[in-house]
């Protein structure tokens, strides 16, 4: 095997005549017809002076031609870096130039606004528009549909994908190609996936979830996947009749059942629904449970860590829980203060090891050693116990972090943009409960003595350098920050003193 990633993912399927995607408007794009578009892309990045362990930066609206990219990036041996199509120029601007990116892709849309950094950088910059139009296209066309697939090793990088961080600063995750080749064998096994499956594909291609977990799964097996732009609840019910898996954050599941048209007959010729990325109620999944008879098979994973829990495919999945460790992994509770392992049901820091588990983060080797221990074990932020049947239970988090909608948003990134504004002395975000993303984030400023903050005008200022989804759903002022005697802001307080603030919602 000369590429391990690309030889068990895509060249397997190479020439094959069987459908890969399936499109809204009722085309479909062939494994033979992705792998080629695939090859003329390689093409295209190799000519445009890309060596193997080079990063290249996307961010693109998902399209076949998106998703030809990564498999592209893979065959050519150029690290992929897919960034969320909602995060600002300047968000995007630390990305580009924290990871060394040589290549960035674009919508044509955005080509203007990241003229300059591209002028700094002397960085290549090509067009991929929704459509799948643009430079990166026009330059495929011409090329060979066939490519010498580069030499990379298992433990070569594949992919950097960015993570926030609770100082402010997001950090590249480095998953290497047996990070992810792990996590897609194992998955595809756990799961009972087969070339007759027919994947709902609704998330977006820049995560972990939607890129790695559903796109991989699928080509391990050489299955299909009913592409689509975006999470439509509309469309999801009008072609689940087609589907036979649905993977999705909870807010896909809640969204459903809040649909009159989904019911059991709609949902009979479904054999899996996953849900991850965010905590699914246990009143969701009894509620699923009620209404279709399906029990909804949750997992646990992270950017850093891929997979690493499942409820069992036979057997059972117990709500509220993120089922067992996948084979391979070993995952432990542990002692915060001490690093002990801690005994069945005691609730402490969930650390996590196996073939999944990221390298570490790009070019932060502080960052990594005070996550990643010297044994392998990685200590994910995430608290939770193991009940005596070893099924993992998430309970909260030991970082500052907010889930809405299945994306993380970290509250000091917002608090030091807040901070800045005009009247404001200080501020604190946090997250609430939000019926239909999980949590909702709610940003609570302190004036200056004197001060005045105008709310309307800071989240005007907000727009450019946060991205829309990060942007508190609302600001509320209040005299002061309540604080425990080490002057810590007591967010859990504030929490408590907002929790129905979208109870309507
Ligand atoms: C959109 N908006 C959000 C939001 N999504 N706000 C907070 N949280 C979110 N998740 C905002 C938009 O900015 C916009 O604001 C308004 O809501 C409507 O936007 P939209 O695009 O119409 O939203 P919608 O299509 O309804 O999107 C909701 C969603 C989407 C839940 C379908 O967010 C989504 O696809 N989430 C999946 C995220 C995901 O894939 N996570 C996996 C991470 S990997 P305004 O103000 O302009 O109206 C990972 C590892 C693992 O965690 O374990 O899987
Ligand atoms: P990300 O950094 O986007 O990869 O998000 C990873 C985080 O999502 C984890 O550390 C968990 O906090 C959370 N997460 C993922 N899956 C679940 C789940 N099934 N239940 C609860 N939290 C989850």
């Amino acid at each position: 095997m000369i590429n391990p990633l690309y030889d068990q993912l895509f060249g397997s399927h190479f020439g094959k005549s069987s459908p890969f995607l399936r499109l809204a408007d009722g085309s479909v794009v062939t494994y033979a017809a992705f792998l080629g578009l695939a090859a003329q892309m390689a093409h295209v990045l190799k000519q445009g002076g890309l060596q193997p362990g080079d990063r290249l930066a996307a961010q693109v609206q998902k399209s076949p031609e998106a998703l030809a990219l990564y498999a592209a990036c893979v065959q050519a041996g150029v690290v992929f870096l897919p960034l969320n199509t909602a995060y600002t120029t300047e968000e995007l601007s630390y990305f580009i130039e924290d990871s060394g990116a040589r290549m960035i892709i674009c919508d044509a849309k955005v080509e203007q606004a990241l003229s300059s950094i591209t002028a700094r950088l002397e960085l290549s910059l090509k067009t991929l528009n929704a459509d799948g139009s643009g430079t990166l296209k026009d330059g495929a066309l011409f090329m060979p549909k066939a490519f010498p697939t580069v030499v990379r090793s298992a433990d070569d990088l594949a992919a950097l994908l960015y993570t926030s961080g609770t100082t402010g600063r997001s950090k590249g995750a480095m998953l290497s190609q047996a990070n992810l080749l792990s996590n897609a064998f194992t998955l595809a096994k756990e799961w009972r996936f087969t070339s007759e499956d027919v994947l709902l594909h609704a998330l977006p291609i820049f995560h972990t979830h939607g890129l790695f977990v559903a796109t991989n799964v699928t080509l391990v097996v050489g299955a299909s996947m009913i592409f689509l732009p975006q999470f439509n609840v509309d469309q999801l019910v009008n072609l689940m009749q087609q589907a036979t898996v649905l993977m999705g954050v909870p807010t896909f599941y809640t969204r459903l059942l809040d649909h009159p048209r989904f019911d059991r007959q709609l949902a009979s010729g479904m054999r899996l629904f996953v849900s991850g990325s965010a905590p699914l109620l246990a009143e969701t999944h009894f509620q699923f449970e009620d209404r279709t008879g399906h029990c909804i098979l949750e997992r646990y994973g992270m950017t850093e860590t891929n997979m690493n829990t499942s409820n069992p495919y036979d057997g059972e999945r117990r709500a509220g829980t993120v089922g067992l460790p996948l084979p391979e992994v070993e995952v432990k509770v542990t002692d915060p203060e001490t690093g002990a392992t801690l005994p069945v049901g005691t609730v402490g820091q969930i650390e996590v090891r196996g073939p999944n588990v990221f390298k570490g983060y790009w070019q932060m080797p502080e960052k990594t050693a005070a996550e990643l221990r010297a044994d392998g074990f990685f200590v994910t932020g995430d608290l939770g116990k193991i009940d005596k049947d070893g099924y993992l239970h998430i309970v909260g988090r030991n970082k500052d972090l907010i889930i809405s909608g299945g994306y993380n948003i970290y509250p000091k990134e917002i608090e030091l943009v807040l901070d800045a504004q005009p009247g404001v002395f200080e501020s604190a975000v946090i997250g609430v409960p939000h019926r239909d993303l999980g949590e909702a984030v709610i940003g609570v400023i302190v004036a200056e003595p004197g001060g005045h903050p105008d709310l309307d005008q800071i989240m005007a200022a907000i727009q450019t350098p946060l991205a829309r989804f990060k942007h508190p759903k609302r600001l509320v002022l209040v005299d002061e920050l309540p604080r425990n005697t080490m002057a810590k802001v007591q967010k859990d307080i504030l929490r408590k003193k907002f929790k129905d603030a979208f109870h309507a919602v």
